[in-house]
């Protein structure tokens, strides 16, 4: 007999009791990102078809390009939260501020804030190289009833409820936690489903990719080169293998498969690093500790930093335990 393979909406139904707040609130939110993820998906799939490539001419917060494709994305996931009427507040990677929700019939009633990545690696979508979507989901701190304030999204990682990543990838996938292990979904394109196909997803304890530009290797700090050098020598199990997309998502999407750590260290060009805390890392590294992963700046663990700007950065490394921890010891030595 065939055996029938679960939907993400089945899924979400299931497991809702296992969540601690259950009130079907956060089934329903983790729902309208499914369907903007499907919108984004349909977005980018036919990004080469359409003239809706290259630069909207805009600059986003840090300065930076945005692509049309980013607009674009950020109107969908935003609209989508919006209309569905299932959160009090959004801040978005490429929105300078947060936005406050609020409806006739519910005034302020909902408890959760989401923040967005809604385009990450975007600079790959030109020549159609695999993108991505994050999100990080908290309860809100300030009272229900009242408009969401910066203290709701400025949490650390430590207090995310749920948080995932959409990749648009040979397949488009969602990968999501709730805190109980992360679970990888694989739409069907000809009918638009989700079906679970990477169910309690682990990294593996170590591995033999490393992911990080190496191109910048003249500006990182000595413990990053020593690392470089590590990895690079002939001894046991190495060298390792470089891979590098330039894509958050998917550089840690496939170490998670295949074991192995992503560093986007600070260096003398910027002194933070380039991710972005509570966007990119907070829920990459939400992800990574409920797979067995670690995430860690160097020094200490992502999720346990407390944010003082929506849009602060943060170094960052994440993937396969004993590796991140291998690279931390290089860190230490010149800490
Ligand atoms: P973005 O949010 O502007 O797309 O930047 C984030 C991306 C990550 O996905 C990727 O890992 C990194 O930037 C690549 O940066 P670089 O080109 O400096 O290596
Ligand atoms: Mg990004």
């Amino acid at each position: 007999m065939q055996r029938k393979t679960k939907t993400l909406g089945e899924f979400i139904i299931e497991n809702q009791a296992e969540f601690k707040y259950s009130s079907g609130e956060l089934s329903k939110l983790i729902n309208a990102i499914r369907l903007a993820a499907k919108v984004v998906n349909h977005e980018v799939n036919k990004a080469g078809l359409v003239d809706i490539l290259g630069a909207a001419g805009d600059t986003n917060v840090q300065g930076e390009n945005q692509q049309k494709l980013d607009v674009l994305a950020n109107e969908k996931f935003i609209q989508t939260l919006k209309n569905r009427e299932i959160v009090c507040g959004i801040a978005s990677e490429e929105e300078d501020d947060f936005i406050s929700i609020n409806s006739q019939d519910k005034q302020h009633q909902n408890k959760y804030v989401v923040l967005i990545d809604p385009l990450d690696g975007s600079s790959n979508i030109d020549v159609n190289v695999s993108v991505g979507t994050i999100f990080s989901i908290y309860r809100r701190v300030t009272d229900i009833g009242s408009p969401v304030t910066l203290e709701d999204f400025l949490q650390p990682g430590i207090r995310q409820v749920a948080a995932g990543y959409i990749i648009y990838g040979t397949s488009t996938m969602l990968v999501y936690t709730t805190g109980h292990g992360v679970n990888g979904f694989t739409l069907n394109p000809a009918i638009g489903t989700f079906y679970l196909s990477h169910p309690d997803m682990k990294f593996p304890e170590t591995g033999k990719i490393y992911s990080i530009n190496e191109g910048n290797y003249i500006h990182f700090p000595q413990g990053v080169k020593d690392y470089i050098k590590y990895c690079q020598m002939e001894e046991g199990d190495r060298p390792y293998t470089s891979r590098y997309i330039g894509s958050l998502v998917s550089d840690v999407h496939r170490n998670m498969i295949k074991g192995g750590i992503y560093i986007y260290p600070k260096s003398s060009l910027n002194s933070d690093g380039k991710l972005r805390l509570l966007y990119e890392c907070n829920p990459m590294a939400f992800l990574a500790e409920q797979a067995g992963g670690k995430a860690s700046d160097g020094y200490g663990r992502i999720m346990e930093i407390h944010p003082t700007e929506l849009h602060q950065r943060v170094p960052f490394f994440c993937g396969s335990p004993k590796m991140v921890e291998q690279a931390e010891s290089f860190m230490a030595k010149y800490a």
